[in-house]
């Protein structure tokens, strides 16, 4: 159009739509020019490019021109909006790299990494695996088996028939009538002996249950057992086959006094004392009364004695032919003694503080 012709109404809406699509690339660029966030930016894409913005609204006027200037003003609005959309992505280019680098501005790449923390075997596992480690040079095999046991293997095969007294002494949680969950590891044993013949030379570690909370009992605790079945063994090779253990747990000057006791699946039965790793069985440090040992040189550390022959009968071993030992410990308790731990409690609070610090 030259600029003498004569303006109609047309030509000047054309004029008019023209100069609006030219302003708008310019008017988006001096916005931007304050929009400092990717939401402004966000926000000026809407008013220039959105379904109602302001580009939209004049292609909208361009429906109403003539035909014969549909072309130039369709021309018209492409550049506008090829323009715009430019403007508008590189505007967002530009701040989302001024984000990043707002986010990484005072870190040092050259900074060490924080190490993770690393996790440690709980004592009582610790105790456990010693005392395994222990047995199994000597030739036992490590045995498992269910935490829920049923009657007859954690009473009636060790000489517990129902109502007997020794039951009231380890009450546990029953699930049904007979199945209940095991008061000690012995059924591990009397399974052991169901499965093999012997010589048997077993060690059984692994979780108890008792009706027991105070001060010194948890109603969940660990043991270990161990169990000897052959046809010429006798007490002096227990008391050697735990000399060595104790020795292996507590230091080769350790001593070992036995004291005739009772158990229901063993006779003889005798408890072991060994002499107080603290005070090395003079019942003083330094001239001050040991508190481990409470000032008697002796700490009692497990029970033991020979398979009493009505348990061989239960599991279909003769008793004439075969004889055996067996012994149990408390696993907490020897970690105390070994860590030189006070409180039972400290086993079962997971504080990491203490937990970190057995090897
Ligand atoms: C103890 C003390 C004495 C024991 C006995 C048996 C079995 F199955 F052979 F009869 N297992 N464990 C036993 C003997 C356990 O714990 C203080």
């Amino acid at each position: 159009m030259s600029p003498d012709t004569p303006a109609t109404a047309d030509t000047a809406d054309k004029r008019a739509l023209l100069d609006v699509l030219e302003r708008l690339a310019g008017e988006c660029e001096s916005a931007l020019g304050q929009a400092s966030s990717l939401e402004d930016v966000e926000a000026l894409r809407v008013e220039f490019l959105g379904r109602k913005g302001r580009l939209a609204q004049a292609m909208n006027a361009m429906a109403k021109l003539p035909p014969q200037d549909k072309p130039e003003a369709g021309k018209a609005a492409n550049t506008a909006k090829a323009a715009l959309a430019a403007l508008l992505d590189a505007a967002l280019e530009t701040r989302k790299r001024a984000a990043a680098a707002a986010a990484f501005a005072g870190f040092d790449p050259t900074v060490p990494g924080r190490p993770p923390l690393q996790g440690s075997l709980h004592p009582v596992t610790l105790v456990m695996e010693e005392v395994c480690d222990i047995l199994s040079r000597l030739g036992f095999s490590v045995v498992a088996g269910p935490e829920v046991e049923n009657d007859w293997n954690n009473f009636e095969a060790l000489n517990m028939p129902p109502d007997h007294p020794a039951r009231d002494m380890q009450d546990t949680l029953y699930v049904t009538e007979s199945i209940l969950l095991r008061t000690h590891t012995s059924p591990l044993q009397v399974r052991s002996m169901l499965a093999r013949k012997p010589p048997v030379a077993v060690i059984a570690p692994g979780k108890v249950y008792r009706r027991d909370s105070d001060l010194t009992h948890t109603p969940m605790f660990h043991q270990i057992e161990g169990l000897l079945v052959d046809t010429k063994t006798s007490m002096s090779d227990l008391r050697g086959v735990l000399a060595h253990v104790c020795r292996k747990l507590f230091g080769d000057d350790t001593r070992l006094r036995f004291r005739p006791s009772f158990f229901p699946f063993t006779e003889p039965s005798a408890e072991v004392d060994i002499s107080c790793a603290i005070c090395k069985g003079t019942g003083a440090c330094n001239g001050t009364p040991c508190r481990v040992c409470k000032t008697t040189g002796w700490l009692e550390i497990l029970g033991c004695g020979m398979v009493d022959p009505g348990v061989f009968a239960q599991v279909g071993y003769d008793p004439e032919t075969y004889v055996g030992w067996a012994f149990g410990m408390g696993v907490e308790r020897i970690a105390m003694l070994k860590y030189g731990i006070g409180d039972l409690r400290m086993f079962f609070e997971n504080d990491l503080r203490f937990l970190g610090q057995f090897y």
